[in-house]
């Protein structure tokens, strides 16, 4: 385990980065095309995810995306407190993507165990004290302002070092409110008021993060814009939709757990799930030393024997 990865008070202590899974229950995600709308589909596409590997289950109800308006809060909370509450009666560990505080608390006793705000409590004034009292895992998010016109904000002179004192003024407004400093995770916010070139730093730099921060670290690159942009031609060809940078978005898981997040936030699970579990197995052998040990992967009779080279 690269013991730096760090522990969220309230949560289970994963040997390995852990693999958050996304139920987007939007009309308009732009990852997902809200394909995840209908109720019972997107309750099924949590199970899916978890059977998958996913060690949690991450439900938004309000898209994000680059120049998106925000959705009244009945209809937020309409989408997101039966898909939690069904997924926790089926045991699964469920955090509330939101920015209100009354969609947290609502998703809570519905069975959530950890809050999600991309905003890192700077939306909703009551966020910081409703996740203070309820004593749960909040993840702090670097943002910048409201999605409708982020863009404009994507403006940096040094993006990592930026990032890194803002984030630590909202990381410091979440424990000044009450909150636990060991229930808080930290997120860089990749595609969030940053172009392609401001989320690469970030990606360089999560070991920095990690270490100037001083919290376990989510990373959240999947399907996003910055991966679209690597993986478009250099002869200017349109960039790959959302769902076709899967595996860019494992190959960002890879980097991450090495780097020693926490924990990835991904669409699709299986593929990050296995990056993990390499990284996993990687560092145990670096740590075990050179030679077959009782961990070893590669040895015979651990059932691959005879598998391809
Ligand atoms: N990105 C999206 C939504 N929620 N939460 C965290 N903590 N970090 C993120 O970067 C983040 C998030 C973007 O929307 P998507 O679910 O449609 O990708």
């Amino acid at each position: 385990m690269n013991p730096s990865r760090g522990h969220v008070s309230g949560l289970p202590q994963w040997n390995r980065c852990a693999v958050m899974g996304v139920v987007n229950v939007t009309p308009d995600s732009f990852s997902d095309g809200g394909k995840w709308f209908d109720i019972e589909v997107a309750v099924k596409r949590g199970l899916d995810l978890v059977s998958e590997g996913a060690d949690l289950i991450d439900v938004g109800g309000e898209s994000t995306r680059p120049g998106a308006s925000r959705v009244e809060e009945d209809e937020e909370l309409r989408r997101v407190l039966p898909v939690v509450r069904s997924l926790a009666s089926e045991g699964v560990l469920v955090s509330v993507d939101t920015m209100r505080a009354t969609v947290a608390e609502q998703a809570l006793e519905a069975g959530a165990v950890m809050v999600n705000d991309v905003s890192g409590g700077l939306a909703d004034p009551r966020m910081v004290p409703a996740v203070a009292s309820a004593g749960v895992p909040f993840v702090v998010m670097h943002w910048r302002g409201q999605s409708i016109d982020m863009n404009n904000r994507a403006v940096y002179e040094d993006v990592t070092t930026e990032v890194v004192t803002e984030l630590r003024s909202s990381l410091d407004r979440a424990v000044a409110g009450g909150i636990a400093p060991e229930r808080i995770i930290a997120d860089p916010g990749l595609g969030f008021a940053k172009k392609a070139y401001h989320d690469l730093c970030l990606v360089a730099e999560l070991a920095r993060l990690r270490e100037e921060l001083g919290h376990p670290l989510l990373v959240a690159a999947s399907r996003k814009r910055f991966l679209g942009r690597v993986l478009a031609d250099p002869d200017g060809s349109p960039v790959p939709p959302a769902r076709e940078r899967d595996a860019a978005t494992a190959a960002v898981t890879a980097l991450a757990a090495r780097e020693g997040a926490w924990a990835v936030r991904v669409h699709e699970v299986r593929a990050s799930a296995d990056a993990v579990r390499v990284v996993h197995a990687v560092e145990s052998a670096a740590h075990a030393g050179t030679g077959a040990s009782a961990g070893d992967p590669g040895a015979e009779g651990n059932g691959i024997a005879g598998e391809r080279r």
